[in-house]
């Protein structure tokens, strides 16, 4: 593969996006993928725990469904479940919240009144779906969503709880589990960070969502195992990027190449075209460094200006179920909370408060009885800070608090994500912050040089979920927008006679 006069191919990254654009390219002479880690899959990690596996980055494949291709690809690699297959759960319409049999305990250490509960989501289900209604050039209502969402909950809540005190105070604080939950989803610490304008661009495909069976690390590996032995180099990370250069091989003055890479381990790579696929939290804190000449001031500003969070998983591995057979999410609510005002700073004492609640892994006899608590923001990335053993006796407190519960064994083991203090990915995902825009979501994924007749087009492409701008924050963005950056390269390669010599 090395050597030759056909054009040099680089992939930085082997999550999805890096994967997908290998599998992708055509008509390049060579094509190597440098990952930093030891493995390939990125935010795809699957582990084993308790007797089973788990996810610690993506768990659900989003709206499975024939126009998803991250379903096409796992349905086409045999690694899905019958329920998946089922031509009903791929139309079913569920906006990407699929509602489980679920049981929702109070700080007070009582399980909350169903219907209270599921009046105040309703509430909050419906205001979320008026944020993707068009407010009309220059009407909108507010900056955040966040903003938005409370301003409504100011002007409804009131009729909803009849106007019965008790019944709306704890409205209120379902309404704030809410808020919670859907920072998790958008992966930010607060929703009055992520701009309401542009978020109602996502797009949510139809489909139930689901997991893989065999582990959603399969799907990578599988996409490994059909590139040549040799194209993924592991254990190579990309220290910097030399572009609009002129490189030359030791020995070799035939031919010059406009990129250098170099790698921690000083070895580099010469290179006509580069696709870089480096999470948005990497290139937030390293990008500076990493591009020489630096990057142009709008795609820096973009890199600034987007939003990157974190969302942790912590699971708990229980001898003995606390909870239901049916039931399939637990959900936490702080009775004392409110929406409506401004929630605690206090990192040190309230950290936990921000857990969302816990997902029940499905079945049992797979893997055990294990819960999968979610919590996203500063709070998480505080949690990150602590030991196992502190987040482990945490955990055992408030859940004897929210069963009411003194004795209730503590869990068996635990193990969390990291996903902040990860050093190549520095974060979860991407959302739309305030003082962004789907526009600059456009700006990363633009190809430079900007100028499209440079004698040397393509040299930088930018791939990644968090250049996606409809399907940002999941897998299938992240495939998807591998696959465009390769296509971008297979055009260009039809278009052009082969490289001259020098
Ligand atoms: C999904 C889900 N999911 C939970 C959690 C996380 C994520 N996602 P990668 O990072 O994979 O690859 C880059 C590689 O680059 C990586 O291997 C690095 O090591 C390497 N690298 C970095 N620096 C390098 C260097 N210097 N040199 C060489 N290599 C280097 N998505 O579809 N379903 O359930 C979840 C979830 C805890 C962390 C998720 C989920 C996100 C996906 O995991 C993620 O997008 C892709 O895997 C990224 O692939 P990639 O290739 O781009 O990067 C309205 C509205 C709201 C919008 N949001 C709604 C959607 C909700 C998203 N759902 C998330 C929920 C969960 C639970």
């Amino acid at each position: 593969m090395e050597g030759g006069t056909g054009r040099r191919v680089l992939v930085v990254g082997a999550g999805l996006a890096g994967l997908g654009a290998a599998q992708r390219l055509r008509g390049h002479g060579s094509l190597r993928l440098l990952e930093a880690s030891a493995r390939a899959g990125g935010r795809v990690c699957t582990q084993p725990f308790a007797s089973g596996l788990v996810e610690m980055g993506a768990h659900w494949i989003h709206g499975p469904s024939p126009g998803n291709p991250i379903f096409r690809l796992a349905t086409d690699y045999g690694l899905l479940g019958p329920e998946a297959a089922q031509e009903e759960n791929q139309r079913a319409e569920v906006g990407g919240r699929a509602p489980l049999p679920s049981v929702t305990y109070g700080s007070s250490g009582r399980v909350l009144d169903p219907q209270v509960v599921s009046q105040a989501r309703d509430l909050f289900d419906s205001l979320l779906a008026s944020t993707h209604t068009s407010w009309g050039a220059g009407k909108v209502p507010a900056p955040s969503v966040g903003q938005y969402l409370r301003a409504e909950i100011t002007r409804r809540i009131s009729a909803l709880a009849g106007g019965q005190e008790e019944v709306q105070r704890l409205q209120l604080a379902v309404l704030a589990a809410c808020f919670k939950l859907e920072c998790c989803i958008s992966g930010t610490h607060s929703m009055d960070l992520v701009a309401l304008e542009p978020f109602r661009e996502y797009v949510s495909l139809p489909g139930v969502d689901c997991t893989v069976p065999g582990g959603y690390s399969s799907l990578p590996q599988r996409m490994l195992s059909t590139l040549p032995e040799g194209t993924v180099l592991l254990n190579k990370e990309v220290k910097s990027i030399q572009w609009r250069g002129s490189f030359r091989e030791e020995g070799d003055d035939t031919r010059d190449f406009p990129v250098q890479v170099e790698c921690k381990d000083g070895d580099t790579f010469l290179a006509d075209h580069v696709i870089i696929t480096v999470p948005l939290g990497f290139l937030k804190e390293c990008h500076q460094d990493f591009f020489h000449p630096p990057l142009p001031k709008r795609k820096a500003e973009a890199i600034h200006h987007l939003g990157f969070g974190t969302n942790n998983k912590i699971f708990l591995e229980f001898e003995q179920p606390f909870w239901e057979p049916q039931q399939q999410l637990l959900e936490v609510v702080w009775e004392d909370e409110s929406p409506l005002e401004e929630p605690s700073t206090d990192l040190e004492a309230n950290w936990f408060k921000k857990l969302v609640g816990f997902v029940v892994l499905q079945p049992p006899e797979q893997h055990g009885h294990v819960l999968c608590g979610f919590i996203a923001g500063k709070e998480s990335e505080y949690m990150e800070t602590l030991s196992d053993g502190e987040v482990l006796s945490t955990m055992t407190r408030v859940l004897r608090m929210l069963t009411g519960n003194p004795c209730l064994p503590a869990p068996r083991s635990m193990l969390r994500s990291q996903w902040h203090s990860a050093p190549y990915t520095r974060g979860s995902y991407s959302y739309v912050a305030v003082g962004s825009s789907g526009d600059d979501i456009d700006t990363l994924a633009q190809p430079l040089p900007e100028d499209t007749k440079d004698s040397r087009p393509l040299q930088l492409l930018f791939a990644g979920e968090a250049t996606h701008r409809t399907f940002y924050s999941t897998t299938h963005g992240a495939l998807l927008s591998g696959w465009r950056e390769a296509e971008r390269l297979n055009k260009l390669f039809e278009a052009s006679s082969p490289i001259p010599q020098q």
